[in-house]
């Protein structure tokens, strides 16, 4: 949650936050010390936790209960930390250019990454519309109207994933796709008044804008991080390419040529999911028609009713055969596991940090899936994570980047292998080796269908953010993009007056979460995960390891977590690694078989397409 401007709770936004008096922004003539620049951040990092633990709670229960006051609540303790983070940022300042201890230094770099705002109005604002609109992204629904033209049942976004996720009755996906995407207009108005707000703020601080702001967050210069984000999409692009191609043909054979082109974007709400950044749910039609194992973990977590608390404890012994500590006691008492029947919630999974000792929690409407399966084991990937860095200072409790937070649940999902199963119990026999295409396919099906979407995600909120892209034209390059990187499209034509806000039906767009860890969390977690198992002594091919109950594996993992954002990322990356470098190289290594299966499918299907 927002790993960037503290909650962290993985996905508050509150990226990119803060505020300060006017009377603060006047810096004092007279040379500061060293020792009153430490003095200054043992008490600007007190003074931040306590309103970060506050800030963490209004929000909490902002979530949790979706109601005009929570929303009040939330986003009055936004604002307090806001102010105080602002005014330390400005405050800061002070001091640069003074030759600090390197910690010291990095400090004062991180409180000076955040937005400011000199009127205290436009900041209470700010704090209103962010709660606003993750309120308004939470309670959102579709309402059918029955045959009659009378109300008919309204269902929340979890019920239309579903739909999407086991229909194959297109004009079925297209109102399930069409019925969400027209929710999100009702509050284009406030996010694009919150856009303005954000990037005052970012000026203030010195940034071109809040876009920049978010891409100054990497140990690097802006530019050179979109060049590294170009770099790397380039590098996996072909995979990609490939994946969309035997896709395409798979969909041709479902729905007809008349609803899947030979050539040019595919229609959007095909995929199984209403983003369409993850193509799972396709699985049974695209898997191999022959050699692919018949195992499916959906049904027999459904078939065993595994409930929620049991889903999660599955995931919580990875992490306790690794050498991690059980989860306390209040994470099993705090914790929302399941979706309430009787009010609101923002269903979206996230994973929080209430205070810097043991009050973790995650909030997720966890069903017995083998998708929350694996998003159970993600959001635990932030718990450990905060719990492996409570010893480090308030400003070095962070991930070492953003991606690296999302990366580390992700990198032990990928140990979920079908040996590791069997270990646990939840399949009775490994399949043979002849299976490996179909388990690569069905992971390549999230792993490199996500890769254009979390890049164009925001690639579309710098050019907002820079104000390339105004508001009319928000579907005109939210679609642009898609075409261009996802090569989808829009089901049905976008609203011609320019009304639309289908970026704003991605619960990342509404909360204001930046989006590109994923991308980077992407490669991460492979270069992590050929790095843990050759810890681990592994030497096979990289899809069948899986570092479960290995103390060796775990304690470089720990290693890692504990060092939290104290260091440059790359340091911390070459500690674990080797590597300095994020890199596309270890996503390609691993799915190398598919890419020649996939490759040699597509021939296949071109030749009998030009008979
Ligand atoms: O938002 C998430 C996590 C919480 S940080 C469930 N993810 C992205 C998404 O759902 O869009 C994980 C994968 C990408
Ligand atoms: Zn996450």
């Amino acid at each position: 949650m927002p790993v960037s401007s503290k909650i962290i709770s993985t996905l508050f936004a509150l990226s990119a936050m803060t505020a300060a008096s006017t009377t603060v922004l006047a810096a004092p003539a007279k040379k500061p010390t060293v020792a009153e620049a430490e003095r200054f951040l043992a008490d600007t990092e007190e003074r931040l936790n306590k309103l970060n633990n506050e800030q963490a709670k209004g929000a909490w229960v902002g979530s949790n209960f979706i109601t005009d006051d929570t929303e009040a609540i939330a986003s009055f303790f936004a604002e307090r930390y806001l102010t105080a983070a602002g005014e330390a940022a400005i405050a800061a300042r002070r001091f640069n250019g003074l030759k600090l201890p390197e910690a010291s230094a990095r400090k004062m770099m991180l409180l000076q990454q955040t937005l400011v705002f000199a009127d205290a109005k436009e900041r209470e604002q700010y704090a209103q519309l962010q709660a606003a609109m993750n309120g308004a992204y939470g309670k959102a629904k579709y309402c059918p109207k029955n045959a009659d033209g009378t109300a008919g049942a309204c269902m929340p976004l979890g019920e239309m994933e579903k739909v999407l996720a086991n229909s194959r009755d297109e004009a079925k996906l297209k109102e399930m796709w069409t019925g969400w995407h027209a929710q999100s207009p009702a509050y284009k108005q406030k996010y694009t008044e919150y856009v303005a707000l954000s990037n005052k703020g970012a000026k203030q601080m010195g940034f071109a804008d809040t876009g920049a702001m978010w891409r100054a967050q990497y140990d690097m210069p802006p530019e050179a991080f979109s060049a590294e984000m170009e770099r790397l999409w380039q590098q996996v692009k072909p995979l990609y390419d490939a994946l969309h191609t035997y896709t395409r043909y798979k969909l041709r054979q479902t729905y007809g040529p008349d609803v899947v082109p030979l050539t040019g974007p595919i229609p959007a709400h095909l995929f199984g999911n209403m983003w369409s950044q993850s193509w799972n749910n396709l699985y049974p039609l695209l898997k191999p028609a022959t050699g692919a194992s018949s195992f499916d973990l959906s049904k027999v977590l459904e078939e065993r009713k595994t409930d929620a608390k049991q889903m999660t404890q599955y995931a919580e012994r990875f992490y306790t055969s690794l050498g991690m500590q059980k989860l306390p006691e209040t994470f099993w008492e705090r914790s929302l596991l399941t979706k309430p029947r009787d009010r609101d919630v923002v269903c979206h999974a996230s994973a929080w940090p209430l205070n810097e000792k043991d009050d973790v929690r995650i909030k997720m409407c966890i069903t017995p899936t083998a998708e929350d399966f694996t998003t159970i084991h993600h959001e635990l990937g932030h718990i450990y994570y905060f719990l492996g860095y409570t010893k480090q200072p308030y400003l070095f409790r962070n991930g070492a980047n953003d991606g690296f937070h999302e990366a580390i649940g992700d990198t032990i999902a990928l140990s979920i292998t079908p040996s590791y199963l069997q270990k646990v119990g939840l399949m009775d026999q490994a399949p043979d080796a002849n299976a490996d295409i179909g388990q690569l396919l069905e992971r390549a099906l999230s792993k490199v269908a996500i890769l254009p979407f979390a890049y164009s995600v925001d690639k579309w909120r710098w050019d907002v953010y820079s104000g390339k892209t105004k508001p009319a034209d928000y579907d005109k390059s939210w679609w642009q993009l898609r075409e261009q990187y996802m090569g989808m499209k829009r089901p049905v034509a976008a609203d011609a007056n320019g009304a639309g806000f289908d970026a704003g039906a991605k619960y990342h767009v509404a909360a204001d979460v930046p989006y590109a860890r994923y991308f980077l969390a992407d490669m991460l977690q492979f270069q992590f995960h050929r790095a843990l198992c050759r810890e681990a002594g592994y030497t096979g091919p990289l899809h069948r390891c899986s570092v479960y109950d290995n103390a060796k594996a775990g304690a470089k993992l720990q290693q890692m977590l504990a060092m939290g954002t104290s260091k440059p990322w790359p340091e911390e990356l070459k500690a674990i690694s080797g590597e300095d470098k994020i890199d596309g190289g270890a996503l390609l290594d691993y799915f190398a078989p598919l890419k020649t299966w996939l490759d040699t499918q597509n021939a296949a299907f071109a030749a009998a397409e030009k008979k």
